[in-house]
């Protein structure tokens, strides 16, 4: 427990802005589905609770999920007094909540396996494992920020889709806001423009919040604006997260990111991923592989329980789509920027941890 308690401290005191944390016994969460509009906290005692705080979104962000496999399987060991059992079958329904996104998968997986020989050390082996993965991914986000702020030049517009902040991260910035974020520390004159991203609104809602926390200047854009604004020269880059990248650079992320790509090459605007290595899922050799998840379809018909179609209109809620690799300018890691041809560049941050069924 002491060095969990250790590690909260020192990311209290780098001013982080934590999407999860341990604290008391428990897990607490940030409430995403509220934000802006109130900063509400929850904490979490059981795993069923966690499972079901993922599904429906209330914590969100591959890699803030990423890290709910952390936590959660440190709350699974400690609950249990260590039961293997338990913390295995924690992992089974933590790895069932969202499809899409790795690292979630990953995550469980690379404490499972790091625990195999463990005997009466259980609970400390994971509590090692866990600060090992945590202190890991909030590094990355200052790495692949730094790697990625290099392309971004004095006076850009940089175009941004869905949230892929601190909240859906470690804290600092997850991927595309720290890319964005370190640019704006280095001096660079930037501007944000943020799309909304219908139906959630992460990007209204928690990018625009987090970009106004960081006094980072921006403007909020509905979803279908980013094609004008590209023919009109407004937009110098395009950053976006990723919640899996495929073996040959075809990458899934938040549905729209497609269409962002399409009209970016149409119009020479460089598109760009901020990722981890972790995120890169070399068991897929292309994006046709991704299992893109189907959500509920009354978050299409309706906003805040206020509905905006016809009763009874039918909709579809496809919560990611495939970006094909010829149309990415780089993917930004943790070790640098990879570029075409994908297949051979992403061998170069080929990690060791894969997904098992
Ligand atoms: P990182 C989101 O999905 C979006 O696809 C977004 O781009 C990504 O997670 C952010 O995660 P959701 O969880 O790539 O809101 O920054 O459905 O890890």
């Amino acid at each position: 427990m002491k060095q969990i308690d250790e590690m909260v401290s020192s990311f209290r005191d780098q001013e982080l802005f934590l999407p999860i944390w341990f604290e008391n016994g428990n897990i607490h969460i940030i409430d995403q589905k509220k934000l802006p509009f109130a900063e509400e906290i929850h904490s979490i005692s059981e795993i069923e609770e966690l499972a079901s705080a993922i599904k429906n979104m209330t914590i969100r962000g591959s890699g803030a999920i990423g890290t709910c496999g952390a936590w959660g399987l440190y709350l699974a060991a400690l609950q249990s007094g260590g039961d293997r059992e338990t913390v295995f079958h924690a992992g089974t329904m933590l790895k069932m909540t969202r499809p899409t996104a790795v690292n979630l998968m990953k995550t469980v997986d690379e404490i499972l396996d790091a625990i195999q020989g463990a005997g009466p050390d259980l609970i400390q082996q994971i509590e090692m494992k866990t600060v090992e993965i945590l202190e890991r991914q909030l590094a990355f986000e200052h790495q692949l920020g730094a790697h990625g702020a290099q392309l971004i030049e004095d006076g850009d517009a940089v175009l941004t889709h869905c949230h892929s902040g601190a909240l859906a991260g470690s804290g600092y910035g997850g991927r595309a806001l720290s890319v964005i974020r370190k640019a704006y520390e280095q001096g660079k004159d930037i501007h944000v423009y943020t799309c909304e991203t219908r139906p959630y609104l992460q990007g209204a809602r928690i990018t625009a919040y987090e970009l106004k926390k960081f006094g980072i200047p921006h403007t909020l854009l509905t979803d279908n604006m980013s094609g004008h604004c590209m023919s009109q020269g407004m937009i110098q880059k395009i950053v976006v997260g990723s919640d899996r990248v495929a073996a040959n650079g075809d990458l899934a992320n938040k549905v729209g990111t497609y269409m962002h790509a399409l009209a970016a090459k149409a119009h020479n605007v460089p598109f760009y991923t901020a990722t981890s290595s972790h995120t890169i899922d070399h068991s897929i050799p292309s994006g046709q592989e991704i299992e893109v998840e189907f959500r509920d379809a009354s978050e299409v018909t309706s906003i805040y329980n206020q509905p905006i179609a016809p009763e009874g209109t039918h909709a579809l809620y496809p919560s990611f789509d495939i970006t094909p690799n010829e149309l990415i300018s780089g993917i930004i890691t943790e070790k640098g920027v990879m570029k075409a041809p994908y297949p051979t560049s992403l061998q170069n941050v080929r990690t060791t941890n894969t997904i098992r069924a």
